[in-house]
């Protein structure tokens, strides 16, 4: 797999360049899950796709912003699912924005995923990978490479909160819930990014992200493929938890390409929090 973390490092450089002098006005066009895209979503996608192709050990690859997979090598061994420009429409306001990718073998099932790496595009451009080692490591360009800079862990328990989705609908025990944490002192961090947003938990070494079912979205908003799967891997490799609110995520497979789940991700304690609520508040 090292041949596809360095191609994401390529990948990371050129997005992020793009990004700091890229056009970041709406495009005429929306991707399969009926998102408007900007002109950095289509450049980003191509970027991915030029570098992925590059790659004789992967199979196929698919984009979020693109209905059908892409096949790279017949003979290859790896899928990749990635999202090019996660959180996007933040890039016009200048919040950090990030790159999603999962690696599978055979299959795009959660139990199939067998490696998971994320590029965070903000004041430094960093990268978390997952490989073969079962590590977590985060790496940092220094603007000639990236350097290695440390192992990432989670503690039992965190300090930080980011509740996504409309707190207008939002089930009234997981407001409970909500309220409860913040009640106990932990404190608001959400940007509306899912990639600095997590990025912030796994640094700081714990604490709760939440997408969850809401009277809008019962099945939630983050797509299984290319973000929930490659963070679920992520953030249980680094010591930590990812449920869907009653049973672990990675158990989770898809019917289509681009399906949702309800996801939480954090610390051990947190996550337990969730699965009391939600298994005493069946959906
Ligand atoms: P965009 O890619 O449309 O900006 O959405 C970002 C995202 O998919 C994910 O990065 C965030 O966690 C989530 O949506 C934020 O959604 P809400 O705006 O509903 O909180």
């Amino acid at each position: 797999m090292k041949e596809i973390l360095e191609a994401i490092q390529k990948i990371g450089v050129r997005i992020d360049s793009q990004i700091k002098r890229g056009e970041t006005d709406k495009a005429q066009s929306f991707n399969t899950s009926g998102d408007q895209q900007v002109k950095l979503d289509i450049l980003s996608d191509q970027i991915v796709e030029e570098e992925l192709k590059k790659v004789s050990s992967i199979k196929e690859i698919i984009s979020e912003e693109k209905s059908q997979p892409v096949e790279v090598n017949g003979k290859g061994e790896f899928l990749v699912a990635y999202d090019p420009l996660d959180g996007s429409s933040l890039v016009d306001v200048n919040l950090s924005v990030g790159s999603i990718f999962g690696i599978y073998r055979g299959d795009y099932k959660g139990e199939n995923i067998v490696g998971a790496g994320y590029i965070v595009y903000g004041p430094r451009l960093e990268l978390v990978w997952s490989g073969e080692d079962g590590k977590v490591i985060l790496y940092r360009w220094d603007g000639e490479k990236f350097n290695r800079v440390e192992e990432v862990k989670l503690k039992e328990k965190g300090k930080i909160l980011g509740p996504g989705g409309t707190q207008a609908k939002w089930y009234p025990f997981h407001k409970e819930l909500i309220d409860s944490l913040f009640q106990e002192g932990y404190r608001l961090r959400y940007s509306g990014g899912m990639v600095p947003d997590i990025h912030q938990i796994l640094l700081k070494g714990g604490g709760l992200f939440a997408y969850p079912a809401t009277t809008d979205k019962p099945k939630g908003k983050l797509r299984r493929l290319f973000e929930v799967f490659p963070f679920a891997l992520i953030v249980e490799r680094a010591g930590g938890k990812a449920s869907n609110g009653t049973r672990p995520l990675l158990e989770l497979g898809y019917s289509s390409y681009h399906d949702t789940t309800p996801c939480f991700f954090g610390s051990s304690y947190e996550i337990s929090r969730v699965e009391e609520t939600y298994s005493a508040n069946p959906l």
